[in-house]
């Protein structure tokens, strides 16, 4: 196989090397989409200079690039010494947003469709030792019914095509993440997965693990604490490490272990890879969802992955301030919505101790808007290709993340329109078939459309934690009417607490334009997002089922142009530039009162 997932984070130890072939690499729109007949594999005719990671639509000052929709293409050239001859050689593409074809030295190394996800080629028959081999990447950022996320293709009066996405973010594109060449042994760990588990008392930590690899030698595992002191070991590729009394991984207040593993011949090391751990255990309770065994209220975000300039590109120093302000504000959990994140955000997050609901990118099932009136959950292909592909980024999703302490959920949906008699196979098949894959036994989730209520809605059946997506006061009677919002809400709700489940605002906000001050309060104005948000959570305090509150949205961020969208959704806390708005002060001091345990 030339190209295939590559969900093992590449990290460098005593046998693995790896080398970031990020920065500025060659570029060019397909604007006459004829750059697969006139060989652009073979090389660029006519480059510019991209950034990589990066979206490319932001860094251009023509509306018709950054609105472009079609293919665009890459072009890097690298290196590789003869010393790495008796190594295994990939290309490791952190993500490429929707899908692409690579080629390396003219050679086609196959398709990869889906825009956030690892994956890498083969160097193995097609390398040149030290001489320059080319990479060519030709990207797709176009959206159909069967992409995840899902949108379409429209054709302007001038003929020229634009993408309308069925999500409320800019339809970002290009190489997301970072480029590495990836140097391991020929027999080496291709997959662990962990499962930890921790006795009544806290005193017994358990650590099972399975191990694949790529050959038939002995592995041998060995568990460090944080002071580098070995604390386990264990010969083979399954089996249990026991921990006496572990220092457990707890929200805000991580512990990891260095779960190390090693591939052995006689006494010879063939390969060393290693995970940081946390052991800790996650369930959901009657209307609890417990960590460590006790209840645990979420505070916190749904966020983007989207800045000024680099659009949806990973950059750490984004990054790191995003985690930075998490500490400010006292959150203690975020969502990935709408899609998955780069892997470094959950390395980090597993540090740090910020818990994290993991979503797919299933966004765009048209519950917001029917475009052409059209049920999609009706459409034939939607039944079998996206629910396959749907399937497919599931597993993707599981099984990169797996092993993260932080990961305490999977969202397997945001916003379908489920309310349509045919969701409700379609979901049955979804859920069922994402139990199989966690060995975790993670609780899965969705995020619920504010129109679809609990007796119409045909998904909560299927999960352990009903995901709420609310605007009342915003879409629905906003302003001077806020107090009936308030009314239809207190039903709403209501009927939501009674299937016994419990409940998690995963999105609530009002669009605020920062600096935007009124007395009274009017929409868009700082006040009115402080006001809005103080009766969410009255509503909040009052509701025994509700666990937690994740504000829409942790920052301001860009979306596609319209008449509601003043240069983007402005929900946010905090500006595009990461500065607080006013209402960032009230969710400061809440949650620093709010305990962890709220509600226990
Ligand atoms: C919900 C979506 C989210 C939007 C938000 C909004 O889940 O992506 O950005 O509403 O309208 O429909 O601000």
């Amino acid at each position: 196989m030339k190209i295939y997932d590559s969900m093992l984070y590449p990290r460098e130890t005593s046998k693995r090397y790896v080398v970031d072939i990020s920065g500025l690499w060659k570029f060019q729109i397909d604007e006459k989409n004829d750059g697969y007949q006139k060989k652009w594999m073979n090389g660029l005719p006519d480059p510019i200079t991209m950034a990589v990671p990066s979206s490319f639509n932001d860094i251009f000052t023509d509306k018709k690039i950054r609105d472009y929709a079609g293919y665009i293409w890459y072009e890097k050239s690298f290196f590789v010494p003869s010393e790495w001859k008796d190594k295994n050689l990939e290309l490791r593409f952190g993500a490429v947003t929707h899908g692409c074809q690579v080629w390396i030295n003219g050679t086609n190394m196959g398709t990869h469709k889906g825009g956030f996800m690892p994956f890498a080629v083969n160097l193995e028959e097609v390398l040149h030792f030290d001489e320059e081999n080319i990479v060519v990447v030709a990207v797709s950022n176009l959206l159909d019914f069967t992409t995840l996320p899902i949108g379409r293709t429209k054709t302007l009066s001038n003929g020229r095509k634009v993408v309308l996405p069925h999500f409320d973010f800019f339809n970002y594109a290009g190489i997301h993440r970072p480029v590495k060449l990836v140097v391991t042994p020929k027999e080496k760990i291709e997959d662990i997965t962990i499962v930890t588990n921790i006795d009544k008392d806290h005193k017994v930590g358990m650590i099972q693990y399975e191990i694949e690899t790529s050959g038939k030698n002995e592995v041998q595992v060995e568990v460090y604490d944080e002071n580098k002191k070995l604390v386990g070991e264990m010969i083979g590729k399954t089996g249990e490490i026991i921990i006496e009394n572990p220092i457990l991984w707890k929200p805000k207040d991580a512990y990891l272990y260095k779960f190390r593993v090693k591939i052995f011949q006689n006494k010879e090391v063939l390969d060393d890879y290693y995970l940081n751990i946390g052991i800790r255990t996650v369930e959901v309770k009657e209307n609890r969802f417990m960590i460590n065994g006790e209840p645990f209220y979420f505070k916190g975000f749904g966020k983007h992955e989207d800045s000024e300039y680099r659009g949806r590109g990973y950059d750490p120093v984004v990054m790191l301030r995003d985690f930075e302000l998490f500490d400010w504000i006292h959150a203690n959990s975020i969502r990935t919505s709408h899609y998955p994140y780069a892997e470094e955000f959950y390395e980090l997050a597993d540090r740090k101790g910020i818990v994290i609901i993991d979503e797919v990118a299933a966004v765009g099932f048209q519950a917001v808007v029917k475009v052409d009136h059209v049920d999609i959950f009706s459409q034939e292909i939607v039944q079998k290709e996206t629910l396959n592909y749907h399937k497919l980024e599931i597993e993707r999703l599981i099984k990169r993340d797996k092993n993260h302490a932080c990961v305490v959920m999977w969202c397997l949906t945001n916003e379908p329109d489920s309310k349509s008699p045919d969701s409700e196979k379609y979901f049955q098949e979804i859920y069922s078939y994402a139990r199989t894959l966690d060995l975790q036994k993670r609780p899965l989730t969705y995020a619920n459309f504010m129109y679809i209520n609990a007796k119409e809605c045909k998904v909560h059946q299927f999960v352990d934690v009903i995901g709420l997506n609310r605007y009342w006061g915003w879409y629905e009677k906003a302003g001077e009417e806020f107090v009936d919002a308030m009314e239809i809400f207190k039903k709403d709700l209501q009927e939501f607490s009674e299937l016994g489940k419990p409940i998690l605002f995963f999105e609530y906000g009002a669009d605020t334009v920062s600096g935007i001050h009124k007395l009274p309060s009017v929409t868009f104005s700082e006040e009115y997002q402080v006001e809005f948000l103080s009766e969410y959570h009255k509503m909040f305090d009052r509701c025994e089922n509700v666990i937690g509150e994740h504000v829409w949205n942790f920052a301001d961020f860009q979306t596609t142009e319209g008449p509601l969208r003043v240069d983007g959704n402005k929900k946010g806390i905090f500006t595009r530039s990461r500065q607080p708005k006013s209402a960032a002060y009230l969710l400061k001091e809440r949650w620093g009162e709010l305990p962890n345990n709220y509600k226990a």
